[in-house]
């Protein structure tokens, strides 16, 4: 199966700004993890970072046509974007969230995410191993559910 990831506004900065909350490594490096983890398994991904809140809903549209799941991390568009989270709600893939820090453990603004009540699964304080985590869960998940579809139950 095929996963798109999806990384937001400033995450190509990871690794060269503020490591002490994201982290030391750099988009490339976790890119490059995600892609392993995804071919042990025999699964690809298509991994896109956007600054753009457009860009991130034009890239949640075409999963619908490429994709079983979506991984997100919707940087600070997490807290903000009723348009991504209606882009997810219209494409209707299953998606997990995640968050290289724990957003509830920051500032106020950051307390609440928009997407958390529509996705299967949300992972954060892991850092890069997140997308993995996510991965895993989100590859299972799909499993599961083409299983139940195939037995028609
Ligand atoms: O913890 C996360 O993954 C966040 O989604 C990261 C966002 C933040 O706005 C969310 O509240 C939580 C910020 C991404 C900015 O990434 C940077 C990376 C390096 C240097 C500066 C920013």
């Amino acid at each position: 199966m095929n996963i798109t990831v999806l990384h937001g506004p400033n995450l190509n900065l990871l690794g060269v700004r503020e490591p002490e909350i994201y982290g030391t490594d750099t988009l490339p490096a976790i890119n490059a993890s995600i892609e392993k983890f995804a071919d042990e398994f025999g699964h690809t991904v298509t991994i896109e970072q956007h600054n753009g809140e457009g860009g991130l809903v034009d890239a949640i549209q075409r999963a619908r046509l490429t994709s079983e799941g979506i991984v997100i991390n919707p940087a600070g568009y997490t807290h903000t974007s009723v348009a991504i989270r209606d882009a997810l709600l219209a494409t209707g893939v299953p998606t997990v969230e995640v968050h290289l820090s724990v957003p509830e453990a920051r500032e106020e603004f950051r307390q609440i995410s928009l997407i958390s009540d529509i996705v299967i699964g949300r992972i954060s304080g892991f850092g890069g191993d997140g997308y993995l985590l996510a991965l895993q869960g989100l590859i299972r998940h799909i499993e599961e559910m083409q299983a139940d579809d195939s037995s028609g139950s």
